[in-house]
């Protein structure tokens, strides 16, 4: 429509009302007073108003414009997009730039302007006629001033809360990302996964990235972003220009890519000395959640431990270091951080991407295991006839069946020993091809010497 000098189109409004200038301070603009002819009727107000339309403050709203004959002349309906515009710099129609102040978003204004707060006795060409009485039926639907901040309001604070994020964290939190009037523009819980991101660096919008610091683990807090710290006046996809943005998030868990696994030992039996070590054959139960006590995975509920023998990678990383030198009967929290745990991809169906987790851990046996590099050893002197022992039959060639039964005998009578953990019939037949030089299915008395030269202890 109508634009005024300058070629921008506005709207407006007022008078009337009495209250309007009243909270509005907005009493005037010099040489109008109380102008009787501009009216405003507050056709709506919200129960919520945090904050109203003072001059200087960039708003955007709905309108229709009529003639008082009800003849529509210009509406941002019919564009389907707002107005947007400074308020009180000029840029409108004198009597909207009054009729906009003290205005709340979502609130409805009739407001009737008189021409000469509108387009005098000149009007605009092909449009408005001279001397014409200009309606407004607007929304306001949202409200910023280029001083304002990022807001930060905490809605719900965990009761114990031992940091709070930083910049370079690693964050993941759920949003509800609304505009100031309430329309729902994007969700993560729409996604079923939570926006996961690093704070203070760039990645998120700037307003995003300062209303995050400081939260804790489990925080709820909402920020209002307005546009110059959002999208700016160009907006993006569904957001657009100059829209103040408002996220309500809830805060999984954050972490930081230089944290390492945190133990917390919470009961230790009387008699603690025999602590668990690389190779050691380990028997725990665990219950396994995220930071926000969402259960992901319990060997209690299965009802029988989780067996590993430690330092063999059968575990993540983070758990293989959250189970070192712990005794039996010891119970301990190991938290570990997505790289040391199932990293940015997670576990499909199981461990959401980049999660950190939340392991309570008992330990119930430990094997202790054999030096590292051993997968037999003997436990006393080794027999000076030991191919001639192994060659049940005598006739110079061990077959696996030979080597195997008096492996196991060694191992039930207690003069060896097989690492724990491990399947002893794969450890077998690995050392007997290791015997077999010539892998011809047999072990001969110069094969077996050979090995018997390299190493005294291993293998045999
Ligand atoms: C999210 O989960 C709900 C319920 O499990 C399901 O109905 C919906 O399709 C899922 N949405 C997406 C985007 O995966
Ligand atoms: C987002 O909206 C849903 C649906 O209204 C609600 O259940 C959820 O608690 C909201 N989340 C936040 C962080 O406000
Ligand atoms: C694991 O969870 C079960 C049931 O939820 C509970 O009884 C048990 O005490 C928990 N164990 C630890 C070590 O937290
Ligand atoms: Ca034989
Ligand atoms: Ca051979």
């Amino acid at each position: 429509m109508a634009p005024r000098a300058r070629g921008r189109r506005p709207p407006p409004p007022p008078l009337l009302l009495l209250l309007l200038w009243v909270t509005g301070q907005a009493a005037p603009v010099a040489g109008l007073g109380l102008d009787a002819e501009l009216q405003v009727e507050r056709r709506s107000v919200p129960d919520e108003c945090p904050r109203t339309v003072r001059s200087g403050d960039f708003v955007r709203y709905h309108y229709v414009g009529t003639f008082p004959d009800g003849q529509k002349f210009d509406s941002s309906y019919d564009r389907d997009s707002t107005f947007n515009v400074f308020v009180g710099k000029g840029q409108l129609i004198a009597g909207m730039d009054q009729a906009l102040v003290g205005m709340c978003v979502n609130e409805r204004r009739f407001v009737k302007i008189p021409p000469k707060l509108a387009y005098g006795s000149e009007g605009v060409s092909g449009v408005i006629p001279p001397d014409s009485v200009l309606h407004f039926d607007v929304l306001l639907m949202d409200i910023w001033n280029s001083d304002d901040q990022v807001q930060v309001h905490t809605y719900f604070k965990p009761p114990s809360c031992p940091r709070t994020i930083q910049v370079s964290d690693f964050v993941r939190y759920h949003y509800n990302g609304t505009f100031l009037d309430g329309t729902l523009f994007d969700s993560s819980y729409s996604r079923n996964r939570t926006f996961d991101t690093y704070i203070g660096q760039g990645y998120v919008i700037a307003g995003m990235d300062e209303g995050l610091l400081g939260v804790c683990i489990g925080e709820k807090r909402r920020i209002v972003v307005p546009p110059h710290l959002g999208y700016g006046e160009e907006g993006r996809g569904n957001i657009p220009g100059s829209a103040v943005l408002v996220f309500d998030i809830h805060v999984i868990d954050f972490h930081n890519p230089s944290d390492s696994i945190s133990i917390t030992s919470h009961y230790k039996p009387p008699d603690c000395s025999v602590l668990s070590k690389k190779g050691d054959y380990l028997k725990y139960h665990y219950n396994a959640s995220l930071l926000d006590g969402t259960l992901l995975d319990s060997t209690w509920n299965l009802g029988k431990t989780y067996n590993i023998v430690l330092g063999s990678g059968q575990v993540v990383l983070g758990m293989d270091m959250g189970l070192r030198e712990m005794c039996v009967g010891e119970k301990r929290t190991v938290i570990i951080p997505p790289h040391l745990g199932y990293g940015e991809a997670g576990v499909d169906g199981e461990v959401p991407g980049s999660a950190v987790l939340v392991f309570d851990i008992e330990l119930l046996e430990l094997v202790a295991g054999l030096p590292e590099g051993y997968m037999f050893i003997w436990n006393g002197e080794v027999s000076p006839n030991l191919f001639e022992e192994i060659d049940k039959d005598g006739n110079g060639e061990v077959l696996l069946e030979e080597f195997s039964e008096y492996i196991h005998a060694q191992v039930a009578s207690g003069k060896g020993k097989l690492a724990p953990g491990f399947d002893a019939e794969m450890i077998v037949k690995n050392m007997f091809t290791n015997q077999d030089r010539n892998g011809d299915g047999k072990v001969t008395a110069e094969e077996f010497k050979l090995k018997d030269q390299e190493a005294k202890h291993d293998e045999l």
